[in-house]
């Protein structure tokens, strides 16, 4: 059978040679494009890349699961939406344009050319047709006509925000671009330490009249339709209810012995008769008042100055804080309670001032050991809470639960909630809901970036460009230290489209993060030219079904794209969704229209570096696609980094691991060639035959059920043992060649959404008609009795290799498997269906009380197990599953096999066997 066999080396493919060969002619094909007229096609997106100039491997992770989940789409029969575009605003463009001598949109196009060829060499399909490029005056001249939109809805403002500064990229940073020195984001914001997140240069503060969208007004919807997202992870989804951070409460006002009135925002309105001390944030009017005055307030001053400073050159202490000397008025005892200035009190939260109550909250009793001030309880477990009324102890640590109010004279042993709601008209408060979210400044004092349309005129005021004029383009790029537009003068110059007086031109651009929050419209229609998207196309294809992106996004952007795709409902861009349907939310957030843009999403993990850390420049443990690429081929990178873990968890990058996936692709290439060789196989259709159809079956199914649910290594892994399977069965003198060209066929189309370019090879090897790309999924049926049979070969090979190895059996002549009689299988039926008396149920059966003592031993052994017995098989289905696999046993023991009806085999045998766990004898 090896004769005639050609040399290993004409068996393997060249990944140079058939994956360009094989992007050529699905591009030929326009196999990647979607028509206009399609409805509601799959909507599978990836979240476009920054134009940094090169794909890095978390890209590449990215881009790969989305491509082969609309692969897999695609040859399901689905039309697939899969479009690409660049992220292609931003900083780092004009950063390098400084370095390098040139300007950002020379370099961003540069950066574009490139990664599309990078893209393209990894074989992913997208359809280019509906590129898009944010830095491209077609696509921004929409954000800015968006920002009209907005603004007539009365979602812009502008005032005087206190921003974070970075001195060394002189810019505006969001709170997100400010990290903690220990990488996390989104907590060193404004009032808080921080370092830049491009530079990590240490971020001060600044007042400056901004733009900001209030997103605000959607604070509510924007927390209620997570709940609806269950297409999302659940951590994202508690990450987005964190930022809006929705806190019910009261406020209540505290007579101040310098003659203000000061409202607090509180939570614990029950708690108010424990009031010891009243705190206001460093920035606090009434703070920054004193502050100006430090003869009177040295003290005050002088921490207002180091809480203004710190982050620079000091961090202050959660406990740190300054007695001002003045006196609050407890509403609730009458009492005067000193009032200090302390950091924990942060600024934009609630109204910057609280009272403080040691004995129920944290940080208080913190604050309160720190400075000596008394603790006094006013709460004390309800009878059903978990602790009892002595077992606390409030000098020693707060008591932070509800419970029943005492030391609260008249209203001792009121409930906690109750007396919140009793508290808000005894003391005058009012009942509010606080959030954590803060409104969206857009703001960027930037070059590279949208031009907000707005002309500042000396009579008039702001002024937006009327839409005949947009797009407002940018100048041409001028080197400066600042912002470039502030030096564009000519640009800068214009007149008022209100009086035609002179006036100038904003030069703040936009965040870029507006950019990436309609792109995913865009897609439906980028060519248009007098709307930033076709409706009703945008209605029909929108939601996208599948995202995918990295974690790193699970804030900001994808908050931003809710709020979008809210406003554009609301100004009637898109087609209403639940928020539009007078029904309420019962239905869910998709049941018609579209208000939200991400059906399921997926974030990526990380990939890591061969030694388990983050893969980055410092540590030199990176690894480039690019040469991955050119050293192996796009293919086995992609079914490397597809098997080494589901898409959510992180894995490290392993030599070994790419090593075999190229060997596993190799193999499964040199078995087509045998295939396609067509001389080596006869067409002798035995057992073995059946048992490797059924594995195929059974693999096809299991690879659409784990691709179906995004664990595309599951579907590999199965995928590999068949390969494997087929492997040994060609070695066999018998093999046939139908059931490995079926086999091989099955196994390309499966790898066919991972390893597209070798998978086409070998289609084009069985010399099938078309594309793979373009053909169909295997039918997904698993066979009969699969997982049943299964376990029960696996079970019998297990007992062999046992019996085996305990009676120390070198070299076994013959295994002979008899699999139990008819009548066990009967006396199951019965017992399992018997209600109470097992033994009296089996009995009292004609055919099995013949059987006499056997009988009754056997039922007796079923009574004390009947709830443990497995469903199984017929004694002929046990009989065929065996035979199909006995050539398994036969390969690993050298020994002939028999698989025997018990009513055939021998006596002790025939008794030893029962149903799912036939009797074994092994001859030496
Ligand atoms: C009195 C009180 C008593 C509070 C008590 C709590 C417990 P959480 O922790 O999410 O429930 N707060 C109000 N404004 C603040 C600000 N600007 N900076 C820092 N903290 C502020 O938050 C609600 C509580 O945070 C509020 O309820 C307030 O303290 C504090 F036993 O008021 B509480
Ligand atoms: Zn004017």
């Amino acid at each position: 059978m090896t004769t005639g066999e050609p040399e290993p080396q004409e068996r393997r493919f060249d990944h140079a040679e058939i994956e360009p060969a094989w992007q050529a002619a699905w591009d030929d094909e326009d196999v990647f494009r979607i028509d206009d007229e399609e409805t509601d096609p799959e909507y599978v997106l990836a979240m476009f890349p920054y134009t940094s100039g090169s794909l890095h491997m978390g890209h590449v992770r990215n881009y790969t699961i989305t491509d082969a989940y609309a692969r897999f789409e695609r040859l399901r029969g689905e039309s697939v939406l899969h479009p690409m575009g660049w992220d292609s605003f931003g900083l780092p463009a004009e950063n390098a344009a400084e370095e390098r001598d040139t300007n950002p949109r020379e370099w961003t196009m540069q950066c574009i050319d490139s990664m599309k060829d990078q893209l393209g060499s990894m074989g992913f399909g997208y359809d280019w047709e509906r590129e898009i490029a944010t830095c491209d005056p077609d696509y921004y001249q929409w954000n800015q006509w968006l920002f009209q939109q907005f603004r007539e809805e009365g979602l812009v403002d502008r005032r005087a925000e206190e921003i974070n500064w970075c001195p060394s990229c002189e810019t505006v940073l969001a709170d997100e671009q400010v990290e903690t020195p220990d990488g996390s984001s989104g907590e060193g914001g404004v009032a808080g330490e921080g370092i830049c997140w491009r530079c990590d240069s240490v971020v001060e503060t600044r007042e400056l009249d901004q733009w900001v969208f209030t997103i605000t007004d959607y604070a509510d919807e924007l927390l209620e339709e997570l709940d609806g997202l269950d297409g999302w992870p659940a951590n994202v989804r508690e990450m987005q209810r964190n930022w809006i951070g929705r806190q019910e409460g009261d406020s209540v006002e505290f007579d101040l012995s310098t003659g203000d009135a000061v409202e607090i925002f509180t939570t614990r309105l029950d708690t108010i008769h424990g009031a010891t001390f009243f705190a206001m944030s460093p920035g606090h009017e009434v703070v920054q008042r004193m502050a100006e005055a430090p003869e009177e307030y040295p003290e005050v001053a002088e921490y207002v100055e180091r809480a203004e400073a710190a982050g620079d050159d000091e961090d202050l202490p959660e406990t740190s804080g300054a007695f001002t000397g003045e006196y609050a008025v407890n509403p609730a005892t009458g009492e005067e309670i000193p009032v200090y200035v302390a950091d924990y009190v942060l600024e934009d939260v609630g109204t910057g001032a609280l009272y403080a109550v040691p004995a129920h909250d944290e940080r208080d009793h913190a604050f309160a050991e720190e400075h000596d001030i008394p603790i006094q309880q006013v709460v004390e477990p309800a009878e059903d809470a978990d602790a009892s009324a002595d077992e606390i102890d409030v000098q020693e640590a707060a008591y932070p639960e509800d419970g029943v109010l005492v030391n609260s004279g008249e209203y001792d042993g009121l409930g906690s909630a109750e007396a919140r709601e009793q508290f808000v008209d005894v003391f005058d408060g009012e009942h509010r809901i606080e959030f954590r979210l803060r409104d969206w400044l857009i703001s960027r004092q930037r070059y590279w970036g949208t031009p907000i349309p707005m002309i500042d005129c000396a009579d008039c005021g702001y002024v937006p460009v009327p839409d005949d004029d947009l797009p407002v383009e940018l100048p041409e790029f001028v080197h400066t230290t600042g912002n470039p537009l502030d030096a564009a003068e000519d640009w800068k110059q214009t007149s008022c489209p209100e009086c035609g007086g002179d006036a100038v031109r904003e030069t703040d651009t936009m965040d870029t993060f507006v950019d990436s929050s309609w792109y995913f419209l865009r897609y439906c229609s980028p060519d248009l030219d007098d709307a930033p998207f076709d409706s009703d196309r945008a209605s029909d294809w929108m939601p996208v079904d599948q995202y995918v992106g990295g974690i790193e996004h699970a804030v900001m952007h994808l908050l931003y794209a809710r709020f979008f795709t809210k406003v554009l409902d609301d100004v009637d861009l898109l087609d209403g969704g639940p928020g539009s349907d007078a029904s309420g939310t019962s239905s869910g957030p998709w049941s018609d229209g579209v208000r939200e843009p991400f059906r399921n999403l997926t974030n990526q993990g990380m990939v890591l570096g061969e030694d388990g850390n983050k893969m980055s420049k410092s540590r030199d443990n990176g690894v480039s696609p690019q040469r991955i690429v050119d050293e192996y081929g796009a293919d086995t990178a992609r079914l490397f980094i597809m098997e080494a873990a589901q898409p959510e968890k992180e894995f490290a990058w392993s030599p070994e691991g790419v090593e075999s996936a190229n060997q596993f692709l190799q193999g499964v290439y040199e078995l087509a060639t045998r295939v396609a060789d067509g001389d080596e196989f006869g067409d002798d259709h035995g057992d073995v035959a059946d048992y490797v159809e059924r594995e195929i079956d059974a693999t096809a199914a299991t690879a659409t059920e784990e691709y179906e649910a995004f664990r595309f290594n599951h579907a590999l892994q199965s995928t590999r043992e068949l390969v494997s399977l087929l492997r040994r069965y060609a070695d066999r003198d018998d093999a046939a060649s139908e059931p490995i060209e079926q086999g091989i066929d099955v196994v390309a189309r499966i790898l066919g959404p991972v390893a597209p370019h070798v998978a086409e090879e070998i289609w084009s090897l069985l010399d099938r008609d078309g594309l793979l790309a373009e053909a169909e999924w295997p039918a997904a049926e698993p066979p009969a009795d699969y997982e049943i049979a299964q376990r029960l070969v696996e079970n019998t090979r297990e007992d062999v290799r046992d019996i085996v190895d305990v009676a120390d059996i070198e070299d076994p002549q013959s295994i002979t498997v008899a699999v139990a009689p008819a009548w066990k299988h009967r006396a199951i039926e019965i017992a399992t269906n018997a209600d109470g008396d097992v033994v009296g149920a089996v009995m009292s059966d004609e055919e099995l009380r013949q059987k006499g003592n056997e009988a009754a031993d056997f039922a007796k052994d079923l009574a004390g197990e009947v709830e443990a017995i497995d469903e199984h098989l017929s004694p002929d289905e046990e009989l065929a599953a065996l035979d199909r696999a006995a050539w398994l046993l036969r390969d690993e023991f050298g020994a002939d096999v028999e698989i025997l009806h018990a009513e055939d085999a021998a006596d002790d045998l025939a008794s030893a066997s029962e149903p799912g766990r036939p009797a074994i004898h092994i001859e030496e």
